[in-house]
């Protein structure tokens, strides 16, 4: 879909000016520029202003803006959207500009920003700029620092962007609803200098979870906790994109969690430190190394790696019922009952029946039909099979020499020779047996061996 920031991209700011500035210029209003491409943009290298290092939105894509007499303006517009949660799969949502999440938007540290909010929901909003240190009527808090914004209205924020960092925006009216829809966004506020603290890639997403009864377009509003799609950026694998990365890059991730539950985001393969929080950057001093940060409820956090080992590093919530998409969750363990006899009845009713669970869940390679614009539980496929995974699970791609901004998905790892995990295909030794005691032994079954447990009776019973 041509949206008109491919346009401006492609067009560049010379041809843009012949072409859109008079209307712009003649308009009160900057224009609200508008994004329904899921794919993840380029990232959006500043025009005009203070310079930074641009970061790349996972899924996403960066607000542009106007400079007008010293400030930069942005005009986000909330209004319903349609979301593509991954292939096969759309939701109605809330969010801003054309997409849930609304654009990223990045300002440098002392600039003076100003925002115009305009409202095409059938209700009442504001927006909320968590973590920003800013005048108390900016703060978008609806009844207490400003008056909720009715539909059809235009609200305008200002405020200086004072410290650098990594922040998030959010209605802070009718908030359960609001969220529930997908009403949020990034805020980067980059450093005045910069070459304070430069990486070579920058990704960031928001942590969002939905509740779509499979069949269904809407999200349940109400749900508290037992949402059913656990999202990067409002999209659930195998839509998130890749993470491409450079070989001995410096790479920062940063993160948000807008969700009602934490998560424990796990990196495989290197090691890193967390750098930033939604209140600053973390001194050298105080930074320790993890492969696992757990991200709590509103806060954002931010890691940063070398990468320095080449491969396909998966990278995911370790909650595991986060990265599996909708579906059933509350069916019972099936794994060692044998149904063959239950199953034999059934299918005199349902021929197609099919015992299930009985070894395991494993679903990844089950073709079964699943209803109208659902995902499947375990999808995505790998250069070996199913990966068995949804929800929020994507992969870092470490590659050797690509281009300074090259994002493109690189496809799988060919791993070096004598480099995999293998079938052994020589001698099994004897099956393993636990230790018998001699007087345990005697009352066995012949030939069998039987476990015998460490208990004794009538003893002390110590810890
Ligand atoms: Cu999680």
């Amino acid at each position: 879909m041509t949206s008109r920031r491919d346009f401006l991209s492609a067009s560049g700011a010379v041809l843009m000016g012949a072409a859109m500035v008079s209307r712009v210029q003649a308009a009160s209003l900057p224009e609200a520029v508008t994004q329904s491409d899921p794919a993840t943009m380029p990232p959006l290298l500043p025009s005009n202003g203070r310079p930074y290092n641009p970061v790349v939105t996972l899924n996403g894509w960066s607000l542009p803006w106007r400079m007008k007499n010293g400030w930069k303006e942005f005009h986000l517009v909330a209004e319903p959207v349609v979301r593509e949660i991954a292939p096969g799969m759309k939701a109605n949502l809330w969010g801003y500009n054309g997409q849930s999440p609304g654009p990223t938007i990045e300002v440098v540290e002392g600039d003076k920003v100003r925002i115009f909010v305009t409202n095409k929901l059938p209700e009442h909003t504001s927006v909320h700029w968590h973590g920003q240190i800013l005048p108390n009527g900016m703060d978008g808090v609806s009844g207490l620092t400003q008056p909720a914004i009715q539909p059809g209205k235009t609200f305008v924020y200002e405020f200086v962007a004072r410290h650098p960092g990594t922040f998030m925006y959010h209605p802070h009216a009718d908030e359960m609803a609001q969220m529930a829809m997908g009403m949020m966004g990034f805020w980067v506020t980059h450093p005045k200098n910069p070459g304070f603290m430069p990486v070579d890639r920058d990704f960031v997403f928001l942590l969002n979870a939905y509740d779509v009864e499979p069949g269904s377009y809407t999200p349940k509003i109400n749900t508290m906790l037992d949402f059913n799609l656990w999202t990067f950026n409002s999209r659930a694998f195998p839509g998130i994109d890749p993470l491409v990365v450079r070989k001995g890059d410096r790479v920062r991730i940063r993160a948000g969690n807008l969700t009602m539950t934490n998560h424990p985001l796990h990196l495989h393969g290197l090691n890193f430190e967390v750098t930033g929080t939604d209140g600053g950057w973390v001194p050298k001093s105080a930074r320790w190394p993890e492969v696992t940060t757990d991200i709590a409820v509103g806060q954002m956090r931010a890691i940063e790696f070398v990468a320095d080992a080449p491969g396909d590093w998966a990278f995911h919530c370790h909650k595991s019922h986060h990265t599996m998409n909708a579906m059933g969750h509350s069916v019972p363990t099936m794994i060692g009952v044998d149904h063959k006899g239950i199953a034999e009845k059934i299918t005199k009713l349902v021929p197609d029946y099919m015992v299930m669970g009985d070894k395991g869940g494993s679903m990844g390679d089950m073709e079964m039909p699943i209803p109208d614009n659902t995902l499947p539980m375990m999808t995505g496929q790998g250069q070996f099979g199913p990966i068995e995974m949804g929800g929020m699970f994507t992969v870092v791609k470490v590659r050797e020499g690509l281009a300074r901004n090259d994002y493109k998905d690189p496809g799988w790892y060919h791993q070096p020779p004598g480099t995999r995990a293998y079938e052994w295909t020589g001698e099994m030794p004897a099956a393993a047996s636990a230790p018998v005691k001699p007087d345990a032994t005697s009352a066995a079954p012949s030939g069998a061996a039987q476990p015998v447990f460490n208990i004794k009776r009538g003893g002390v019973h110590e810890h």
